[in-house]
């Protein structure tokens, strides 16, 4: 009996942890992706220094056609949260203006713990509409450098 419970142990523990912590091996963190209909291509520029656990930050999106020409007056919407938690962004975040062509500034971002985010945008324009999920991994805090 003990050796039944231990091999069902030594299968499940590894199990568990590994669907509690680590997110998918293969998780595709570019940062430049082709939307769901091929409609635009976008790149999600993150701050240079990687922001703190619970502090607000902005990135830069840009939005250009598939031939690479800027995507100007386009709306938005971004959506997003940890499929491994089951929850939504701490925050809701803005596309709140476009600071050149094709590039806009998207404030207000928070994570509010470590592990695999979803960013989701819902990209609107003259062109068409279109969505695209980005990954990312928000890592242990590190110590000050
Ligand atoms: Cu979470």
């Amino acid at each position: 009996m003990y050796r039944f419970f231990a091999s069902i142990f030594s299968v499940l523990i590894p199990m568990l942890t590994a669907a509690c912590a680590a997110p998918p091996a293969d998780l595709d963190l570019a940062l430049t992706r082709t939307t769901v209909d091929k409609t635009f291509v976008v790149t999600l520029q993150p701050p240079t220094t990687p922001a703190a656990i619970n502090q607000i930050h902005t990135w830069q999106i840009k939005v250009a056609s598939p031939s690479g020409a800027p995507i100007s007056h386009a709306r938005i919407a971004v959506d997003g949260g940890m499929p491994q938690h089951g929850h939504g962004l701490p925050t809701r975040p803005q596309a709140t203006q476009e600071m050149a062509e094709g590039i806009y500034l998207l404030e207000g971002m928070k994570f509010s713990m470590t592990g695999w985010w979803e960013i989701k945008l819902a990209i609107q324009s003259a062109q068409g509409s279109d969505k695209v999920t980005f990954n990312t991994v928000v890592a242990e805090p590190t110590v000050a450098r």
